[in-house]
């Protein structure tokens, strides 16, 4: 059976990974030919990003037909020849379920704004208020608000990202079981994992102004959000002990995960959290310029670590998807110390308590796109905020340098294959340029390097297959205090693991106030370790995984 807490997870945007017919746009063929590379990494299963019909306003998260691949990502076969390949290889595939809402384009909402009530019902109506304007004040995660008037029916419906994303209703009970087929008819092909989208939002409570926030309140981990996991776990993959399940938690409190995420397997088997990511953000704000706040993103990953396993319940760890921008550009140093700093963050969360994921291009240490131009960039999020910034006031160079720094498209840049043209992804145009730095940073080039970032990754993951302490053991925070220093200890079984990590390009020293010499190094991004009784000084950016 699978062990999700032994296992690893490599994150694929189908999009960007590898194109097979030229057309600019990675495909599902792409995946299947690059599948020895995903298996040499050692990971277990591969999620992938919605590759469903859809009109591709949010690259997928738009879907507007959950039973049929989008003919742009290939077909049926390609996914089961794809799904026959991985398997082969002891490779299991998650995909990428956005149950919150569906594409405008779905058939369910035409035949809403057709005027049908049973269709009408699947989505959230409302009217207006009464001096006219929408329902609520809430906004849309994408800017502006989050409710589009329909004159045909004078009335708004609630959409929560873009316009072009209806939320559904999930507090009727047709639409729910909808849900259950959907999930059903995946799992048999033989999809062994789920991801779930913004899962936390489905269950709105009450419709009202938000004083004090953009809405959110009112949405997330609403009141009937467990009895709705509770009831789909039931109805679909609960009774298929080798499915693993992560949800995403879109501004989620830890009490609520201690449910979703809980081992007594009732509702998922893990959570993606994200307020160790908000740590460059003005509160909810993501549009600013803000130095991260090191001892912020410590607390929060430690606070996690420590609450969640006395709950029972299990994380999923990283630092990058999709949606984020590169960590080797936003919490390392891509100039000066690339491949010191892009290790020793990989070092860091891979030996917490909980599943790593890797998204394609962090095991290469790729970085943030550079981007200079609005043209280049193609995420909705970032072209509606590029406006919206400079409405609020902002010149356009501030926008772009918030841009630069924030846009979703930083991680969205295609796999650096070769040095090669378009970083070998593909022989036609590319959807989004491929990143410049392909010259140096690729996976040929780290393949046959054994002090690579790859290299590095691949090491990481053999030793959570090689020592059941990183998967198993528990959690004790070290240096909470520190303002350099990431470091925390595993125990097992009358083991023990202490990692210790300089989040700085600043040597530094650091009493572990215990003997280092009983200790041998798994691990490390530097020849040599210097350590002295109970001292160790730590070299930029230098990680240590240390074992007794
Ligand atoms: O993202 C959820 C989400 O709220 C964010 O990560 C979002 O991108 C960010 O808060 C904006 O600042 C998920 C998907 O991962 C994302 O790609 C989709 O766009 C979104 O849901 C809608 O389906
Ligand atoms: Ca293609």
């Amino acid at each position: 059976m699978a062990d999700f807490r032994k296992s690893v997870v490599y994150q694929i945007y189908p999009k960007s990974f590898y194109d097979t017919n030229g057309d600019g746009l990675g495909d599902l063929k792409g995946v299947t030919e690059k599948l020895d590379y995903i298996k040499e990494l050692g990971v277990d299963y591969i999620w992938m990003t919605p590759f469903f019909v859809s009109p591709q306003n949010d690259n997928g998260y738009d879907v507007e037909d959950y039973y049929n691949i989008d003919p742009r990502y290939g077909t049926m076969e390609d996914f089961e020849e794809l799904s026959r390949e991985a398997d082969k290889r002891g490779i299991r595939l998650m995909l990428d379920m956005v149950f919150n809402h569906t594409s405008s384009r779905h058939e369910w909402f035409r035949k809403a704004l057709e005027g049908d009530p049973k269709y009408k019902n699947y989505y959230i109506f409302k009217k207006g208020k009464e001096n006219g304007g929408p329902p609520t004040n809430w906004e849309s995660k994408f800017g502006g608000n989050a409710w589009e008037y329909v004159e045909k029916f004078d009335e708004y419906y609630l959409h929560l990202f873009d316009v072009s994303q209806p939320d559904l209703n999930w507090d009727n009970e047709e639409v729910r079981c909808e849900i259950q087929k959907v999930v059903k008819f995946w799992m048999a092909k033989g999809v062994k994992g789920f991801r779930f989208d913004v899962i936390n939002l489905i269950s709105k409570d009450k419709f009202e102004d938000d004083y004090e926030g953009d809405g959110r309140r009112f949405y997330t981990d609403g009141p009937n959000i467990h009895r709705y996991l509770q009831e789909l776990n039931e109805a679909t993959f609960g009774t298929d002990a080798e499915i693993i399940t992560v949800g995403e938690m879109s501004s989620t409190t830890m009490e609520n995960c201690y449910q979703y995420a809980n081992e007594d397997g009732k509702e998922l088997s893990m959570v993606f959290s994200f307020h160790h990511l908000k740590v460059d953000f003005m509160g909810n704000e993501k549009w600013v310029i803000v130095p991260f706040d090191f001892l912020k993103l410590k607390n929060i990953l430690f606070d996690w670590q420590t609450h969640m396993a006395e709950h029972h319940a299990w994380n999923a760890v990283f630092w990058c998807n999709h949606d984020q921008p590169r960590v080797v550009s936003r919490f390392g140093n891509e100039k000066k110390y690339w491949k010191e700093s892009a290790k020793m963050l990989a070092a860091s969360i891979h030996c917490l308590r909980g599943t790593p994921y890797i998204y394609q291009g962090e095991e290469l240490g790729m970085t943030n796109a550079g981007f200079t131009d609005i043209s280049q960039y193609k995420d909705v999020e970032s072209l509606n905020h590029f406006r919206i910034l400079q409405e609020k006031g902002l010149s356009q160079e501030n926008a772009y340098q918030i841009l630069q720094i924030h846009s979703r498209d930083n991680s969205r840049t295609p796999m650096q294959w070769t040095a090669g043209e378009n970083g070998g992804f593909t022989e036609g145009k590319p959807w989004i340029e491929v990143n410049k730095n392909c010259s140096t940073i690729n996976a040929r080039a780290e393949l046959a390097d054994d002090t690579s970032v790859f290299a590095f990754y691949k090491k990481l993951v053999q030793l959570r297959k090689d020592y059941d302490i990183i998967a198993y053991g528990t959690f004790e925070p070290k240096a909470e205090k520190n303002l350099s220093i990431f470091a925390y200890k595993r125990y097992y079984k009358g083991k023990e693991l202490l990692v210790i990590n300089n989040f700085y390009g600043i040597q530094t020293r650091w009493d572990a106030g215990e003997d280092l010499t009983a200790y041998e190094c798994l691990l490390g991004n530097y020849d040599q370790q210097d350590t002295c009784g109970t001292e160790v000084v730590l070299k930029p950016y230098e990680t240590m995984i240390l074992y007794k």
